[in-house]
């Protein structure tokens, strides 16, 4: 940011009297708050009750108030293809530093979320955390089919 401060001007004006001038003086750093490195699809070939999957990726967020890390499930469970209502359910647990929390998608209602919020810190604002999110499958299938949900991972600045 760059500002022109003229002085001279005033400075002839105000010839053979005391002169004071405030400066402004500011700066700005561009907010990086995301979620980055982190694969997009996850396939059970043989879906069955206690298969897991662990899901990487990178945090990073330089807001000094810290991040809310949010989990949400579109279909609120794995859904099957031919039946909004028969699913298979299934756990989310996300750990990334100080994150550590749940979201069960379960019962097939959609959009239910689950988040946790932490302060910032320098190592979440400089260098990162790593996370996972940890994908267990916590019923027993019953009909052939496809099964799918769509779960979001949102990262807001506080
Ligand atoms: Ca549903
Ligand atoms: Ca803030």
């Amino acid at each position: 940011m760059n500002k022109l401060i003229v002085i001279s001007a005033i400075a002839a004006l105000s010839s053979g009297s005391a002169l004071a001038e405030n400066l402004n003086v500011g700066g700005a750093v561009e907010s990086v708050c995301e979620v980055s490195n982190i694969a997009a699809t996850h396939y059970f070939p043989a879906l069955a009750l206690g298969n897991t999957k662990t899901v990487n990726f990178d945090l990073k967020c330089n807001d000094v108030d810290g991040a809310t890390l949010t989990l949400t499930t579109s279909e609120g469970h794995l859904q099957n293809a031919d039946h909004e209502d028969r699913g298979v359910g299934y756990t989310a647990h996300l750990t990334a530093g100080p994150y550590d929390f749940t979201l069960s998608a379960e019962n097939g209602q959609n959009d239910q979320s689950a988040f946790q919020s932490n302060g910032g810190s320098n190592t979440l604002a400089t260098t990162g955390v790593t996370g996972m999110i940890d994908l267990e499958v916590t019923q027993t299938p019953v009909y052939a089919g496809t099964y799918a949900d769509t779960l979001m991972l949102t990262v807001t600045a506080n």
